[in-house]
């Protein structure tokens, strides 16, 4: 929204509210599928429902003032910044809305449309041509391909355009505050996040970001941010929300970090069926599925490129529409693969991602 124009009207004010509620279900999505799916049959009650809006939050309990406590002495914030930050603090009850929500977790051939669009397509690769040299660059210096950092930058903010339009400061206390499920980890997040802006000279008060606390064009969480995040334009600090040398080589510095291998293959078609257990059961085990590449090609019949490193494979399921005449595609996830699941678990994300760096390529 940062980005559109101040201009009045009725047509403006309707896309405006379209795009909102487009972002609203679009974070929701990806969250969902970063969380691994929707809780079924929580009978307590929502987060959301024991509070109302607005309600201050309260500094004196014992859970403020244990953290405010080892912020001075583990992180050296003066108690008086801190009660003048944190001061007239109130929860944010949309964020626990979207936080309860079950979103349905749709099929991959549901999924993907959602983000492979010619548009997005287009886009992508003019994209890649507008920073051909700074590409250049980093491909030197990462070691990643440049393809997969656009299409991880256009699926996390549509190419910077929607980077989530909460209050991060608000957002983090909220789910500190009045998110039992998750407490400690967003008290996690928000000590990293006045650390990421003390260190990159930010105001808390000023920065936005979804309702899951992640931030920026390619939306780190705060964590990510300090674990990450990289200065590549050389100001001495990194900015994920202007900077573009910044952001694509903080992403490519994210997936070197979990082994990366440039031009290496990133997945392999494996046809409609598994063709023993050993397959299905190292499908269903997920992320911690792994299989030599010499065996999946022997039991699947087929010939596979050896990884880099004679790294493992992961087995991947994939939902076709129902009109095809299988019902499922099975495809092997290279090293590379499983590097962009470090960015967001989901498989479904990862092969999106793969298949939109494919389509810039052709
Ligand atoms: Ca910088």
């Amino acid at each position: 929204m940062r980005k559109s124009s101040n201009r009045g009207g009725k047509a403006i004010i309707y896309s405006r509210l379209n795009f909102s509620l487009f972002a609203t279900v679009f974070f929701a999505l990806l969250l969902s599928l970063l969380l691994g799916g929707p809780c079924i049959g929580d009978d307590l009650p929502k987060a959301a429902d024991l509070v109302v809006d607005g309600q201050p939050i309260d500094l004196s309990s014992e859970r403020y003032q244990r953290f405010f406590q080892e912020l001075e002495e583990a992180h050296a914030f003066p108690q008086e910044e801190l009660q003048q930050l944190f001061q007239g603090l109130k929860i944010d009850r949309q964020v626990l809305e979207l936080m309860d929500k079950q979103w349905e977790a749709k099929p991959y051939y549901q999924y993907w449309p959602l983000f492979i669009t010619p548009s997005v397509i287009a886009k992508g690769k003019e994209s890649l041509e507008q920073y051909r040299l700074l590409f250049d660059r980093i491909e030197t210096e990462f070691g990643v391909d440049r393809e997969v950092i656009v299409a991880i930058w256009g699926i996390e903010s549509r190419f910077g355009f929607n980077q989530g339009g909460f209050n991060l400061f608000r957002t983090l206390n909220t789910l500190f505050d009045r998110y039992p499920r998750r407490s400690d980890f967003f008290r996690n997040e928000l000590i990293n996040f006045l650390i990421l802006c003390r260190t990159n000279n930010m105001d808390p008060l000023e920065v936005n970001g979804s309702y899951a606390g992640a931030f920026g064009q390619a939306q780190f969480m705060p964590s990510s941010f300090n674990e990450y995040a990289v200065d590549f334009d050389g100001d001495n600090r990194r900015d994920l929300i202007h900077s573009m040398e910044d952001i694509f080589a903080s992403i490519a510095n994210y997936l070197q970090r979990f082994g990366w291998i440039l031009h290496a293959p990133v997945y392999a078609e494996i046809g409609n069926s598994l063709k023993s257990e050993l397959l299905v059961t190292t499908k269903e085990e997920g992320r911690k599925g792994m299989l030599d590449w010499r065996l999946v090609g022997e039991i699947q019949q087929i010939s596979l490129a050896r990884p880099p490193r004679n790294g493992k494979l992961s087995i991947i399921e994939l939902e076709l529409p129902p009109q095809e005449n299988a019902n499922m595609r099975y495809v092997a996830g290279y090293p590379n693969f499983q590097a962009i699941t470090e960015y967001n678990h989901s498989y479904k994300y990862a092969m999106a991602v793969s298949e939109m760096a494919e389509a810039f390529k052709k």
